[in-house]
């Protein structure tokens, strides 16, 4: 596992860069979150009562969040999404009870609005663990044959083991300096379009 620079070096620089890890409790986003070896992570509990763990680094944030249980501080969850470039999906494939609670809030987020854009990673985690999912049962438990429209890629993982991150952290940055590039160019048709009417 290599620290978080060498994925994402050619994205500094550049404008801020949001990336949201969730996935239900156990799953193992905090692990991942120090996997990465970023810093200084700092956990805030807003008044409405649920962690939030961060890390910035230069211009990436990385925010994570348990999802699941309490419906009454969903709407609060909204406060984080604005903005977001990615949304890595950590799924504990040992957890065969809660594989469809960890579907139908996966669902539900991609559902917002202001998600649309985000390229979703989903990591099928604690592949370490005997009798888990496979990746291929992970990729069809949540459904994802039926995504449209989204830039996303399921790749198994073990954090502990600190295996599988790699590729995955690989892919998300190729695909975020994809995206962007593609952001920049479509503002410089738009404005050659202003220009020529301009004339
Ligand atoms: N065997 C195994 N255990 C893991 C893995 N990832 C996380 N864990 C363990 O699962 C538990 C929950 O992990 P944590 O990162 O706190 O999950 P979170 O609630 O999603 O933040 C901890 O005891 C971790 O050590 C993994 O890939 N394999
Ligand atoms: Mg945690």
């Amino acid at each position: 596992m290599r620290g978080l620079l060498s994925y994402f070096r050619n994205l500094l620089g550049s404008r801020e860069m949001r990336i949201l890890i969730l996935g239900l409790d156990g799953a193992g986003k905090t692990t991942i979150l120090y996997r990465l070896q970023v810093g200084e992570v700092v956990t805030t509990i807003p008044t409405i009562g649920f962690n939030v763990e961060q890390v910035t680094y230069k211009n990436l944030k990385f925010q994570v969040w348990d999802l699941g249980g309490q419906t009454s501080i969903r709407p609060y969850w909204r406060c984080y999404y604005s903005n977001t470039d990615a949304i890595i999906y950590v799924v504990d494939s040992a957890d065969r009870d809660r594989i469809g609670i960890s579907k139908d809030e996966l669902i539900l987020m991609l559902q917002e609005e202001e998600l649309q854009g985000a390229i979703l990673v989903v990591l099928a985690n604690k592949q370490d663990m005997a009798g888990c999912l496979s990746v291929a049962e992970v990729h069809q438990a949540l459904g994802l044959d039926a995504l449209k429209n989204r830039t996303f890629q399921i790749f198994k993982t073990s954090a502990t083991k600190g295996e599988g991150l790699d590729q995955a952290m690989d892919w998300l940055s190729n695909a975020l300096q994809k995206n962007y590039f593609e952001f920049r160019f479509s503002c410089i048709n738009i404005s050659c379009i202003i220009f020529t009417r301009n004339v």
